[in-house]
């Protein structure tokens, strides 16, 4: 990857550079998580303890998200926690992080987006908690999450505990296939539902460990298929939040949403403090420990790749 290349606009930590140049692991992470998924301080100690998690297991993490129009690869721990107290960060996605950057903005970068960004730089896998997907009423909504097609053109590995269940998961799992992204779950047949370990729904591929998604995704390079790969990794069992119960909470938080008449954007970010706040704070714990859960994963695999 040609990184002296790397657009003026762009703040590259060291750490990640000289990984990068020298072929070594890095895991990127994205920062919607941090700016609209989590409450403060909650979402800046997962920022941090995510990135340590990374480091432990062999690789560098770096953070990507966009502060005062600078797109950084890699924070350190004071911008980390400067972006996790921002109260009007932007959300961006492919659509609009070209826009922040020229505006000087500040923003959390979606799934989708920093996807675009860890493909510049030559990353290979990115943690998150869960990808956006097909949103439930989609059929007259039309509200499909951008990193389906995100996922769909850049070759990018994203660890995630499956489609947030908030989600129309049979959907989403049609429109991936459409989009030719493979679909694999960790070390299980049942996909994954954020919150809960697993589903009624049968994961299309299976995979049982670090170096075999690594060999698919080397399989994947040499074939030129540019869509990433979708690692579904179940939420810990100790972690996971009975499926009826978080039935019953994202139902409210649905209907109060419909009610309110909140769409596009906000929607992700108001059915995930709702549901932060019926379950008493426990969905943000169950999150916490799915995303380390795939940071553990991620850091896994990109080490795996460099070997
Ligand atoms: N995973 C989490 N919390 C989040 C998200 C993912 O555990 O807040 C964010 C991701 O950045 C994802 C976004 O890309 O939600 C999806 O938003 P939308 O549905 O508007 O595309
Ligand atoms: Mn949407």
């Amino acid at each position: 990857m040609p990184l002296n290349y790397l657009p003026s606009f762009v703040d590259i930590q060291e750490e990640v550079l000289n990984a990068l140049n020298k072929s070594m692991p890095v895991v990127a992470l994205e920062s919607t998580i941090i700016t609209h998924g989590m409450p403060f301080p909650s979402n800046v100690e997962m920022a941090l303890s995510v990135e340590s998690l990374i480091r432990d297991r062999g690789a560098v993490p770096a953070t990507i998200a966009v502060i005062d129009g600078r797109l950084k690869i890699g924070m350190n721990a004071l911008e980390l926690n400067k972006l996790a107290q921002i109260k009007d960060a932007m959300k961006i996605s492919r659509a609009d992080i070209a826009f922040a950057i020229s505006q000087g903005k500040t923003a959390g970068t979606t799934v989708a987006a920093t996807m675009i960004v860890a493909r510049m730089a030559g990353i290979r896998v990115f943690a998150t908690g869960g990808i956006g997907g097909v949103h439930m009423g989609a059929e007259t909504s039309f509200d499909i999450s951008a990193d389906l097609t995100e996922l769909g053109k850049t070759n990018v590995v994203v660890v995630a505990a499956g489609a947030k269940a908030i989600l129309d998961v049979p959907k989403t799992l049609e429109v991936l296939e459409t989009q030719g992204v493979p679909v694999v779950g960790y070390q299980t047949d049942s996909l994954p539902a954020f919150w809960t370990s697993g589903s009624d729904l049968e994961v299309p591929l299976r995979l049982d460990n670090a170096m075999q998604i690594s060999n698919f995704l080397k399989v994947r390079d040499e074939l030129q298929l540019t869509a990433g790969i979708l690692v579904a990794n179940p939420i810990p069992k100790l972690d996971e939040i009975p499926t009826a119960i978080i039935r019953a909470y994202i139902k409210t938080a649905q209907c109060e949403m419909e009610a309110k008449r909140i769409s596009g954007k906000a929607v992700t970010p108001f059915l995930l403090k709702r549901i932060f706040e019926l379950s008493d704070g426990k969905s943000l714990i169950a999150n916490i420990a799915l995303v380390k859960n795939n940071a553990r994963l991620a850091a896994d695999i990109a080490v795996q790749f460099y070997k």
